[in-house]
């Protein structure tokens, strides 16, 4: 039997894109390289060779997108910025041309009642900043405040959002541990390092944001976190998903909304760190007060101890790490002893398992542990490969399948006490899938990548209904 879900009054609705995913003109106007352009190139690293230098072509299609935004009803728009088109070299001038055209896309959402969510950072580091170290340079951490001040000031008296850093799990551990991301690293102890500096630069952006906005300003930071499953209740698993949410979940939470780390986190690491990285004082400066936690949930994780029989038998993908190849290094560092173990289907065109009902056992769990702070879905959504029909339409019944099933499981998140104000669907239109290239398609606009036509899917018109109702059919 179907029912209808009441969303909350002044539940917030959006979608999301990140700007090496859709926007090209990697060199135009100014833009300097980011490590994405770098990786980009590398042999072997991305599917087919593809590239950010086209993409979606939003930044020379602007109009036409804030205008298909505005025809889908949207009331929130979530962007990231490219810290190489508004400051090049990542310190130093800022390229006029860059900012302006973050000014104009703000503006634009403005003028057609769209309320911007902008993420500072979604991955993209300008490489003068890797050559000299990247995430693993504490520098960076620096720098990374000098570049939220100048958007801050730029943009904070139209902004009300601001994010810092978007899944600073993948910049750390794809990007450093497992190498599936730029810079494309595989040594754990500079992973660790790496997350810490990410923390470090999401605090001191939160106090330069603060010192040039005004107080009504929100601040925010956006965690892809894992839901961990133990696979049996034997001690070994249970030992091996706590490690697992530590090095996914906490090592972020902890440190933002607490001021520390987790000790079986720092007893779980010791082999591959000392930690001495960690200075006086950071554990402080990265303790801002957030208005807004963000988070991200595609998939659940499904975790073993890795018995010899087990490492003999399972070749399934290491925990959460969608673009990884099988048995490769672990994303994980610590998890040399526990084994992702594949779930039941049915999958999206990830290969993620799709199971809404950890989507709300996440959320709970997430406003017990950390109460006091309103949570907001920053991505969620699914890959289908969807085609252009006949009739001109892209119909995907499995998209609007799975967003709905993700948005109940919202629903009885909130109905459970969890504080969520908002929800929005990654992404906007289909773009570039990191490590994936353009073969997995999210979007609820089709993009053909030969005449970057777009086409609103079912699932965008079904998504405007939604909005339009604040409420949903199950
Ligand atoms: O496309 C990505 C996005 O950039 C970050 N979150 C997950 C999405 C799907 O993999």
């Amino acid at each position: 039997m179907s029912q209808r879900l009441t969303f909350p009054e002044h539940f917030v609705w959006g979608s999301a894109t990140a700007a090496f995913q859709i926007e090209g003109a990697a060199a135009e106007d100014g833009r300097g390289p980011s490590i994405w352009d770098t990786f980009c190139r590398e042999e072997g690293r991305v599917h087919n060779g593809d590239t950010g230098d086209v993409a979606c072509d939003h930044y020379h299609r602007l109009t036409e997108d804030l205008d298909l935004m505005q025809s889908l009803g949207l009331p929130s728009y979530r962007f990231s910025v490219s810290w190489s088109r508004v400051q090049p070299s990542g310190s130093g001038p800022v390229n006029p041309s860059g900012l302006d055209f973050y000014t104009r896309l703000v503006d634009g959402l403005l003028e057609r009642n769209i309320t911007p969510l902008l993420t500072l950072y979604h991955w993209d580091l300008p490489q003068p900043l890797q050559d000299a170290g990247g995430w693993t340079n504490r520098e960076t951490a620096e720098r990374f405040a000098d570049y939220a001040e100048i958007l801050g000031r730029a943009l904070g008296d139209r902004v009300p959002t601001f994010t810092t850093l978007n899944e600073p799990w993948c910049s750390a551990f794809l990007g450093h541990a497992s190498g599936v991301h730029a810079p494309g690293f595989t040594d754990n102890g500079l992973a660790l390092k790496a997350a810490h500096h990410l923390n470090l630069a999401h605090g001191r952006a939160v106090s330069a944001l603060r010192a040039v906005t005004g107080p009504d300003t929100k601040m925010s930071v956006t965690l892809n976190l894992a839901q961990v499953y133990a696979n049996t209740d034997d001690p070994a698993d249970l030992a091996a998903a706590r490690h697992v949410d530590a090095i996914a979940n906490r090592i972020f939470l902890d440190p933002m909304l607490r001021g520390s780390y987790p000790d079986d986190l720092l007893a779980g690491t010791a082999h591959l760190t000392d930690w001495s990285f960690v200075a006086d004082g950071d554990l402080a400066a990265i303790h801002q007060p957030l208005d807004v936690l963000g988070i991200n949930f595609y998939a659940p994780t499904n975790v073993a101890a890795a018995t010899e029989d087990l490492r003999a038998q399972v070749t399934g993908r290491w925990v959460n790490d969608p673009s990884q190849a099988d048995a490769g290094p672990s994303a994980y560092p610590g998890t040399d002893r526990a084994f992702s173990i594949p779930q039941p289907g049915p999958y999206t065109d990830m290969g993620w398992p799709i199971r809404p009902e950890a989507f709300t056992e996440l959320l709970v769990r997430v406003s017990k542990d950390y109460p006091d702070i309103p949570l907001v879905i920053t991505e969620n959504g699914c890959a289908y490969p969807d085609v252009l029909s006949a009739d001109g339409a892209v119909h995907d019944p499995d998209r609007i399948d799975y967003v709905a099933r993700h948005l109940g499981a919202v629903h009885a998140a909130i109905e459970a006490g969890a504080d969520v104000r908002g929800y929005y669907l990654w992404s906007l239109m289909d773009n570039f899938e990191w490590a994936w290239g353009y073969s997995k398609r999210f979007g609820m606009v089709h993009v053909d990548y030969d005449t970057l036509v777009r086409t609103p899917k079912d699932s965008a018109l079904w998504f405007r209904d939604v909005i339009a109702t604040n409420a949903l059919e199950l």
